[in-house]
């Protein structure tokens, strides 16, 4: 026991000379588990291996939660999920502001890619003249025969991804657009009904109008955003305003339990070091969306493939 002691008291010291060598005194992170949600979209749920991943390099524990988009920022705040790596404005914005508001969360940065999460066409759509005068959104007035599906009674079908990502914002656009009586909004029950349903529309040669945001992996086979009338604070029905708007040409931020900073100095550094680009987004995606691969096993790939790119985040935070 004494031995033990003596042996303890000399690694502390020998750690704590090497820090003043330094001039640094950093204090250790928490060995309680830095908590990381999992949502329902491929580049997410890859980098939020790809972050679990570097924080295991430098020693941090991890523990992946599965947790819905909207609701995960009252968990950040009161403390049972500790980041979200990929809060994008137009579906979350609001959700992080409000508990960022009540107190508890912190905005960690932002990515170095910009987003847009809106409804559109794959590019050979518009090419096939299926809708004359896309990407302007006047075009859907003439259009829609060429978008019915056997669901949607007469009416072009707009699939929008599941309700939980942003509620009825597509229907009440499309009332305020005065396209109701041509336009119908089904959801889909996952992400992959939105990838079997470009893939099928193409196959069979048919109009197709979904739901897709950028980055991702279809970034590199042209997919075609509609343009609707412009973003601006407040327009939407949800915020008070007319509902007549598309979405905002946003941000990607991360977010953090306030304490984060406090519980784990280093891989918060880290985390607020790390920012992500259009292209390496789209890669993590079609990791998992193109090439099958199984989400953690692509976040393992990504982070041996690209070691250039995040050491240099762990070695802020040494
Ligand atoms: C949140 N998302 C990227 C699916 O629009």
């Amino acid at each position: 026991m004494k031995q033990v002691s003596k042996t303890i008291l000399a690694a502390v010291t020998a750690v704590c000379l090497l820090l003043s060598a330094t001039g640094v005194t950093r204090a250790a992170d928490s060995t309680s588990p830095i908590v990381i949600p999992i949502h329902n979209w491929s580049s997410q749920v890859v980098m939020a291996y790809v972050i679990g991943g570097i924080f295991e390099s430098i020693g941090n524990n991890v523990e992946y939660v599965s947790a819905d988009s909207q609701a995960v920022y009252e968990s950040i705040r009161n403390g049972d999920v500790t980041i979200s790596h990929e809060v994008w404005q137009s579906t979350f914005g609001k959700s992080f502001y409000n508990a960022m508001a009540k107190g508890g969360v912190i905005d960690a940065g932002t990515h170095e890619a910009t987003t847009l999460e809106e409804m559109g066409v794959p590019t050979w759509v518009v090419e096939k003249g299926l809708c004359p005068g896309l990407p302007n959104w006047e075009a859907l007035k003439d259009c829609h025969a060429n978008f019915t599906t056997p669901d949607s009674g007469g009416k072009g079908r707009w699939l929008e991804g599941p309700q939980s990502w942003h509620g009825d914002l597509m229907p009440e656009r499309l009332a305020a657009l005065g396209l109701s009586d041509k336009w119908v909004v089904k959801f889909a029950g996952g992400a992959d009904a939105l990838w079997a349903e470009l893939a099928s529309a193409k196959k069979e040669g048919r109009g197709t109008v979904i739901f897709n945001w950028t980055p991702n992996f279809t970034d590199a086979d042209g997919f075609t955003f509609i343009e609707f009338p412009e973003y601006f604070e407040g327009c939407r029905k949800a915020d008070g305003g007319d509902g007549k708007c598309g979405s905002p040409k946003g941000w990607l931020k991360k977010a953090a339990n306030y304490k984060f900073p406090k519980t784990h100095p280093r891989a918060y550094t880290a985390f607020s070091q790390l920012s992500f680009t259009t292209e390496q987004i789209g890669q993590m995606a079609a990791l998992v969306d193109i090439d099958k691969m199984d989400h953690k096993e692509a976040g393992t790939k990504w982070l041996a493939d690209n070691e250039n790119v995040w050491k240099p985040w762990i070695e802020a935070g040494m």
